[in-house]
């Protein structure tokens, strides 16, 4: 039975995305959004409640750093919300929109989590110096390699020989590039910082729409700190955090000018970090749905 009182294994999460597409099947599509270096499918599915919706699409981006397993889990959560919730503030958003929900785009580093290094944050191509992957979070296309990333293969945050050397950052943009004009939002989950961030991260200049997405988010903080007292801070990722090129916020951003572009770094502040324990999911899951409700209402209002 799957549920969110504990971490799954990738398999456990493609066969209950293989489940919810069945018992779903007038709603839910299961999609390949690409694949990895080990030849792993990048599983995802398409929520869809009605036609019309086609141009308010948000993505929904998580595990692309591999230890960050709480981001999956708070993904698959809200993909169950959305299909499930009987309140009528989740409903009204849920239905007005089509998500596609993507919980673990590193699947190649997932699996490797879970099987040798439980804090491993990159893909599993194998470089120099015995060094395996790059860090699939500066491998994109965008001001590629710019600041923020490294050039060593065996540094966390290698940016890898070129941009989208990485398979699996390659064939997500190629699938990107087919659904990326109907997007209204993308949301890229992470941990942990307890954090919202508004692109870029190679540059410090603030984003033509940076005033509204500050202001919904400092709203949508606001609501996630209602149901647990969760405290948040928000910013661009390189004024709150640090320069970071070639991030997958940046490329969509960069490429289709989404408007509401957003980055968590879910919880927590550093007790327990990527090791996040298994019953803070569901109060993790609960308190980021709310604001995720909240930022497409506040937008729902917006011009
Ligand atoms: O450094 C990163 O890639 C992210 N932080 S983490 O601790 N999870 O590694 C922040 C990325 C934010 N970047 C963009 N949105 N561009
Ligand atoms: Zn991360």
């Amino acid at each position: 039975e799957f549920g969110w009182d504990d971490y799954h294994t990738l398999e456990e999460i493609n066969i209950w995305l293989g489940a919810i597409a069945e018992q779903y099947h007038d709603k839910v599509t299961l999609l390949k959004g690409g694949s990895s270096y080990e030849g792993r499918p990048i599983v995802g599915v398409h929520v869809s409640f009605a036609p019309g919706n086609e141009n308010r699409s948000v993505f929904i981006d998580a595990n692309i750093h591999a230890c960050e397993w709480i981001s999956s889990a708070v993904a698959t959560y809200i993909l169950n919300q959305v299909l499930t919730s009987t309140d009528t503030n989740v409903r009204e958003v849920a239905e007005s929109h089509d998500w596609y929900v993507f919980p673990v785009l590193n699947p190649d580093g997932y699996v490797y989590t879970h099987l040798s290094d439980r804090t491993w944050r990159k893909t599993r191509v194998p470089y120099d110096d015995g060094c395996y992957g790059a860090d699939p979070n500066r491998n994109w296309d965008n001001h590629f390699n710019e600041g923020g990333a490294s050039d060593d293969p065996c540094s966390d945050t290698y940016a890898g020989p070129e941009a989208f050397s990485e398979p699996m950052t390659k064939s997500l943009s190629e699938y990107l590039l087919t659904i990326g004009h109907s997007l209204e939002g993308y949301i890229s989950f992470h941990s942990y910082h307890q954090a919202l961030l508004l692109p870029y991260g190679y540059t410090t200049d603030h984003l033509d729409n940076y005033d509204e997405l500050y202001d919904v988010g400092l709203k949508a903080i606001d609501t996630l700190s209602q149901r647990y007292g969760t405290q948040y801070e928000i910013g661009n990722v390189a004024e709150l955090m640090y320069i970071a090129s070639g991030g997958s916020p940046d490329w969509v951003k960069g490429t289709f000018g989404t408007r509401i572009t957003y980055t968590y770094e879910l919880r927590d502040t550093g007790k327990y970090g990527f090791l996040l324990p298994a019953e803070l999911i569901i109060p993790t899951a609960e308190e980021t749905f709310d604001s995720i409700i909240r930022i497409f209402q506040e937008f729902a209002k917006k011009p």
